[in-house]
């Protein structure tokens, strides 16, 4: 098989498209998964990381994406629509795009990551910022949807799901299938759901560790949350589409749901950037913040799924990051900057 086989036609045997049924791909998948060395011994565990912010557009959504938006050309749509906090938007715009579909996509008012919004602006989307969260945003959407012949794309699609999957047999395939727990950050639940199903249907059983942001931890409280908040806006979601499934996958992997706070992010969000060489996205860095602060449940090898690439949300990064250091074009100058 090609190098550069979108997951599709990798997986094609434990997806739902027929050899000629349409493919639209921009290789996603087969990211790397790579060890973490200072994580594990700050842990106690052997701890990977899955690096979905190599995917396309720089996030895991294109996994579930490529098979939303070939479904949808499959059954003849001529526009997608989504709700999102970002990366569904910019993954859903680049899809569309690349099917020669209209993208429409409602994202909260100001809320959203500057990469997420100039790549859904980019690849032609209509960017249509919603006064209100996303909760709203989605049960405007789906509304809408309901309506209209638009194909909707949030991972209340169940093909969103049966693509995200795949991402649970490239991780058994690189760990021989020993894995014990996966920690994962937990929005809408979309993911967390698409995973558990991915090891079931493999014959794997790891622990499913959550975790929310504590201002966004509808799930940690047991009742939906009005007004969500959190540095992570790739999470600050109230009102988990997928509840009842995400509940299932911990209940079902004796695993747990649990929060973790933003500053708790934000640390573990630089000890990636500065010690493992991984930048990622605050949301992503939810799923070591919790490692770290929980542990590993006994679990002797833990994957962590980073979702997103940290260049999605630069004005996060230079907000936590160190300072520039101007210099005069002198080389006295330069020497005592680059020296000391
Ligand atoms: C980086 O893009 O919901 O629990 O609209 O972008 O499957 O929702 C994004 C979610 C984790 C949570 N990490 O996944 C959206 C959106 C990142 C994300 C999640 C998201 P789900």
């Amino acid at each position: 098989m090609s190098r550069t086989a979108g997951v599709i036609e990798r997986h094609r045997d434990r997806l739902p498209f027929a050899p000629e049924d349409p493919v639209v791909t921009l290789g996603e998948g087969s990211t790397p998964l790579v060890l973490a060395e200072r994580i594990s011994e700050l842990v106690g565990a052997e701890v990977h990381l899955k690096l979905e912010g190599l995917n396309p557009t720089g996030s895991f959504k294109d996994r579930g994406m490529t098979c939303a938006v070939s479904a949808a050309v499959r059954e003849g749509a001529k526009a997608v629509i989504c709700a999102s906090t970002g990366n569904t938007a910019a993954s859903a715009a680049a899809y569309a795009a690349k099917a020669g579909l209209r993208g429409v996509v409602i994202v909260p008012d100001g809320r959203i990551a500057t990469g997420k919004l100039a790549q859904a602006l980019m690849h032609g989307a209509r960017v249509i910022a919603l006064r209100g969260n996303f909760d709203k945003a989605l049960e405007l959407v789906r509304a809408l949807a309901d309506r209209h012949p638009i194909a909707l794309v949030n991972s209340v699609n169940e093909f969103r799901v049966q693509g995200q999957k795949t991402a649970s047999f490239e991780i058994l395939d690189d760990l021989d299938g020993r894995i014990d727990a996966l920690c994962i950050p937990v929005g809408n639940a979309g993911n967390i759901t698409s995973y558990w199903k991915g090891f079931v249907e493999a014959g794997a059983a790891p622990r499913m560790l959550g975790f929310q942001a504590e201002g966004a931890a509808p799930l940690v409280h047991g009742h939906p949350i009005a007004e969500p908040e959190t540095i992570a806006s790739a999470i600050r979601i109230g009102n988990p589409a997928r509840w009842e499934e995400a509940i299932d996958a911990m209940t079902a992997s004796r695993g747990a749901i649990r929060a973790v706070s933003d500053p708790e992010i934000l640390a573990a969000y630089r000890l990636l950037a500065a010690s493992e060489g991984v930048f990622c996205e605050p949301a992503s860095a939810a799923a070591v913040a919790g490692l770290l602060k929980y542990g590993a449940d006994g679990a002797e090898r833990v994957a962590c799924v980073l979702t997103g690439h940290g260049l999605k949300d630069p004005d996060a990064a230079l907000e936590q990051a160190g300072a520039v250091l101007p210099c005069e074009p002198q080389l006295r100058a330069l020497e005592r900057l680059v020296l000391e």
